[in-house]
């Protein structure tokens, strides 16, 4: 026996949003709830920008290089490929992952610069279905008042509003949407809502594929 908090397997927990929405602070804010509450749980983020496919990512975000818009789209798929395994693992030895954007980011970003978004969906079918999806919804004006705006490729107004678009039609019976313009004290208390009802559903259900 594993211990109450253990029991069954850990909950796939996406975070998405545009930009400075907030995403990576209330990701290390839950997590480090969860674990106070001995839940057995792991902040992920992607892109991973540690391995080599997420170097190549890294560089051109920072604009240090130019890539084909459909080489990145794969590129970025490929960097949640290769996670893939380790990621089941640790779901159904009983890890709960909070992560900080996923499939959906990779169907916005790449949509909005006009691809079809068919075609931007057709690499992520067969890496495993979230539990929950979170959508921080922030108006972009708003997220570019945020520190240090403006500092890698898609951090523009204009594009970031196609991409709020993208997300939107995204949206399926997995997302909850918060009001990312609220207090942070107050996103951090729905999140942590959420998530609690997440894992506890989540155990009695088969781990999924999108
Ligand atoms: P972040 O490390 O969360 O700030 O993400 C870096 C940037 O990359 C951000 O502008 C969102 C974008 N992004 C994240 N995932 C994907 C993806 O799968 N495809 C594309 N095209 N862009 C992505
Ligand atoms: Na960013
Ligand atoms: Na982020």
């Amino acid at each position: 026996e594993n211990g109450s908090s253990q029991s069954g397997r850990g909950a796939l927990i996406v975070l998405e949003g545009l930009d400075r929405s907030g995403k990576s602070s209330q990701c290390a804010r839950l997590l480090s709830f969860l674990q106070g509450k001995g839940c057995q749980a792991e902040g992920w983020r992607f892109p991973d920008r540690s391995t080599s496919v997420g170097q190549m990512i890294s560089a051109y975000l920072a604009n240090e290089s130019e890539l084909d818009d459909r080489t990145v789209h794969l590129l970025f798929s490929a960097n949640r490929w290769e996670k893939r395994a380790s990621m089941e693992r640790k779901l159904l030895g009983g890890t709960t992952l909070i992560v900080d954007r996923y499939s959906y980011s990779g169907v916005a970003f790449s949509a909005a610069k006009g691809l079809d978004i068919e075609w931007c969906k057709a690499p992520e079918i067969g890496l495993v279905a979230p539990d929950l999806v979170v959508y921080l919804d922030v108006q972009p004006e708003k997220a570019a008042e945020r520190g240090d705006y403006g500092a890698e490729r898609y951090e523009k107004i204009e594009f970031q509003k196609k991409v709020g678009e993208h997300y939107h039609s995204l949206r399926d019976s997995t997302w909850k949407v918060v009001d990312a313009s609220l207090p942070m004290e107050v996103v951090e208390e729905q999140l942590r809502e959420l998530a609690m009802s997440c894992i506890l559903e989540s155990q009695g259900k088969q781990l999924a594929n999108l």
